[in-house]
């Protein structure tokens, strides 16, 4: 098998030489963003609101990524001809850059652009037949007056923390609250609640405002329920009808277990079921074509 190609600061190089300086502020402090991105069927889906987001991500850390949002597009879509990829996952990086052992990011010259694109399978397998088990964790959601969880930025340990608790708890995803209790958004998904045929998800400003999210609440618009977004606590989803997780990595995935209950009938409830299959006709038949 040809190694993979991975764009690093200008070049295309093999992934076993791609390498970044000790001394990046990426690595040291966690200082840079990221987004991850999904191609399907030789087109990338939501291309455009990726690249939209990690400038914004950029903007929010003060950071002025060294290419135009058109040359970063050119980019990903190079990574994937490269590497002959029609159905992949693609990893961004933005880091400050090289600077000293010091935080001051003005010591970093020039923030460094990484896109890694590999194959990628359905994160959760035969779970998407049955369903996740979720669970709530005791850490707290990254306050968005300390680190807004808007920001998709290297520094993942909230999350990372997280799930530590859900694997030690027996859980597929961890569900976050915020310091108010109210439930924010999963490791690296959001979550929607369907109760009396009526569907929720919370507000953004204590989650990532996500892309699959915004795509969910299209299709389901499109099928005639209008998303109500509104503070929601664990006994809304302890009794919800439906509850599923939306992302990138996770695309749509149904919740049927969460803090030992079942949700609903225990089953795959009809508007996930209708949800995930709407999904999966727009990932495979709309985005940017790799191969114009
Ligand atoms: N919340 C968080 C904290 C995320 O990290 C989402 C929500 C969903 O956003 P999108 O825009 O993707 O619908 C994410 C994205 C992984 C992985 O390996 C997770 C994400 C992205 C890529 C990989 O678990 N999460």
């Amino acid at each position: 098998m040809t190694e993979l190609l991975i764009y690093l600061d200008g070049k295309f190089v093999p992934k076993s030489e791609a390498k970044v300086s000790v001394y990046d502020h990426g690595f040291l402090y966690g200082d840079g963003v990221f987004e991850g991105i999904r191609a399907y069927n030789g087109r990338v889906f939501k291309l455009k609101e990726h690249v939209d987001r990690l400038y914004d991500s950029a903007k929010a850390i003060a950071m002025d990524i060294p290419l135009t949002k058109d040359e970063m597009t050119e980019i990903i879509l190079e990574t994937l001809r490269k590497n002959n990829l029609k159905d992949a996952y693609i990893r961004p990086i933005v880091s400050r850059g090289i600077g000293d052992l010091g935080l001051d990011p003005r010591k970093c010259e020039k923030p460094s652009v990484i896109v890694i694109a590999q194959g990628w399978d359905a994160m959760y397998g035969d779970l998407y037949e049955i369903g996740l088990t979720g669970v709530s964790v005791c850490i707290r959601r990254n306050a968005p007056d300390a680190l807004s969880p808007n920001i998709k930025s290297l520094n993942y340990l909230n999350n990372i923390l997280a799930k530590i608790e859900a694997n030690e708890k027996g859980g597929e995803e961890a569900i976050f609250l915020d310091q108010n209790g109210f439930v924010c958004e999963g490791s690296g998904d959001n979550i929607f609640i369907v109760k009396n045929n009526k569907v929720f998800t919370p507000f953004t400003i204590s989650n990532l405002k996500g892309i699959t999210r915004a795509t969910a609440i299209e299709l389901l618009d499109d099928m005639g329920y209008k998303t109500i977004e509104t503070n929601l606590g664990l006994f809304d989803l302890y009794t919800a009808d439906e509850i599923f997780v939306t992302g990138t990595a996770a695309e749509a995935a149904p919740l049927t277990k969460f803090d030992g209950r079942s949700i609903g009938t225990g089953k795959i409830g009809p508007l996930t079921k209708r949800m995930t299959e709407a999904f999966e006709k727009i990932t495979q038949s709309t985005g940017t074509l790799i191969n114009k």
